[in-house]
């Protein structure tokens, strides 16, 4: 029970000490990320929680859940943020009265009961849903769940697939770097630099009171995360045209498509929709409908994923500024790659945006995806293998950026510790892609780094040193998956 947890309590089998981090962290109808510094409900943790939960008790991974796709907006999204309202509002920023969900949001159908934010996560839900039936199917069907959770998870997907689809390549775009989930990535430096932001005194970090500084983004990045979240609220968080044109407050010229100033297409947030496209297939097979248009679909948007994001001489994939690649910019990406022809490069600015060519992990998550030419995906290993991630060679875990990259830094958050949840899914990766000896070395060293650093939220790639929180769900939560 909550009343005699200490995440730092090392006595008892690497299970055992899992399972009392997610106890720990159980709130009755969800589980928080970590006590201090996240104390409410966040849907990509939410997702991984569950899909670790359903080992330990497949009715509080179905709650989970539950809980938070009850908090799902009338056009479809999900929040990224559900707020538990018994926290005092200063734990955490931003918190309900910035985002004002019920009214700001009223327009695009936010729940009246519930307050959230206007902002998404990564997709991983209908994975989720799928693998947490497939624990218990008994007890799924007996609380009706794949029935209820469903036409949720459509809605979602539309959402995303036809509201954001602001590049109009057919894959979906993220209008703030809170969305993709790795807030403050590399790969965000050169579409941020183009926000201006928040003064600093207009708000206050409460992160800061948790967080050693070092490792966490700089006031400047948050002043911008704050100015594109204002925006988007101000703008009653419609997406693109038809709907924004009657209400967002300000339109930049020339493009009609463009709402907000930041649209990123992301690797690894739209690999993990085409792999929730795939459960939602099964689960709508299970349900006693046709599977197949949706597994067809799933596999045009791997081969959308592969030519819009797919670079061949950096051998993996990039995100891509849909807003970008104007100007004396796009000549520093060119150039940058190197041996792409100008042709090459300039044909990859248009329609809609420039490549990023900075290395993240996220350029290596398409490996979960089963219909992944296959040359692509032996080069993804071969790049997650060399010298820029180290796998199974200079680092212990895969870190979250280019270990040569320039803003490379061991200890600042998504600038190079690893994480978790994303070493996970390229062990996922890996077995799929019948690469056996490589993902049983990730493993056994994400269970021992999981165990020594405490459940951190993320470490450093060479040492395993704990970053961050100790005690930290999703780390819990992959740990007991991977012992199953
Ligand atoms: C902003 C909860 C979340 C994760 C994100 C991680 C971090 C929040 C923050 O914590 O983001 O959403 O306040 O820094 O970057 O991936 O979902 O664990």
């Amino acid at each position: 029970g909550s009343l005699v947890y200490d995440p730092g309590d090392p006595t008892g089998s690497l299970h055992v000490r899992a399972a009392r981090v997610l106890n720990g962290n159980w709130t009755g109808t969800s589980t928080v990320p970590s006590r201090g510094l996240y104390p409410h409900q966040w849907s990509w943790d939410s997702a991984f929680i569950a899909i670790g939960l359903r080992h330990v008790s497949p009715l509080r991974a179905q709650t989970e859940l539950e809980t938070l796709l009850g908090a799902q907006w009338g056009d479809g999204r999900i929040p990224h943020i559900v707020f538990n309202p018994s926290v005092p509002l200063d734990a955490y920023f931003p918190s309900p009265d910035f985002w004002r969900s019920s009214t700001a949001g009223r327009a695009a159908g936010a729940p009246r009961t519930v307050q959230t934010s206007g902002i998404v996560q990564p997709p991983v839900h209908a994975l989720a849903v799928w693998l947490v039936h497939r624990a218990d199917p008994g007890l799924s069907r007996a609380r009706n769940f794949l029935p209820r959770m469903y036409p949720r998870l459509a809605a979602w997907h539309r959402y995303l697939l036809h509201r954001r689809d602001l590049g109009g390549g057919g894959l979906a775009s993220v209008v703030h770097p809170w969305e993709q989930g790795m807030d403050n990535s590399p790969c965000w430096d050169a579409p941020l630099s183009r926000i201006t932001p928040a003064p600093a005194r207009s708000f206050r970090r409460a992160d800061l009171d948790h967080g050693t500084p070092e490792d966490r983004p700089t006031d400047l990045d948050y002043g911008r995360y704050v100015r594109l979240a204002t925006d988007y609220r101000d703008r009653g968080y419609a997406d693109g045209v038809d709907e924004g044109v009657a209400r967002r407050a300000s339109v930049e010229g020339g493009d009609g498509r463009r709402a907000g100033e930041f649209a990123v297409e992301d690797p690894a947030f739209n690999a993990l929709l085409i792999a929730s496209e795939h459960a939602l297939a099964r689960i709508a097979q299970e349900l006693g409908a046709a599977g197949t248009a949706r597994h067809a679909r799933a596999e045009r948007l791997t081969a959308a994923l592969v030519e819009r994001l797919w670079d061949p001489s950096a051998g993996m994939f990039f995100c891509r500024d849909v807003y970008g690649g104007d100007e004396d910019e796009s000549g520093a990406h060119a150039s940058e790659r190197g041996s792409q022809s100008t042709a090459h490069a300039s044909e990859r600015r248009s329609p809609s945006g420039a490549l990023i060519p900075e290395r993240s992990v996220a350029g290596l998550l398409p490996l979960i995806l089963p219909a992944l030419p296959r040359d692509i995906a032996a080069t993804l290993v071969r790049t997650a293998s060399g010298r820029h991630f180290g796998l199974g060679g200079e680092t212990r875990l895969v870190p979250s950026y280019d270990l040569t990259g320039h803003a490379f830094d061991p200890h600042r958050y998504w600038r190079g510790p690893a994480w978790f949840n994303t070493n996970w899914l390229l062990e996922r990766g890996l077995r799929l892609h019948g690469e056996h000896a490589r993902a049983d070395g990730l493993r056994a060293a994400l269970l021992d780094t999981a165990g020594e650093s405490g459940f951190a939220e993320y470490v450093d790639p060479y040492t395993g040193e704990a970053c961050g929180a100790l005690g930290f769900s999703w780390t819990a939560a992959l740990t007991l998956d991977l012992l199953h």
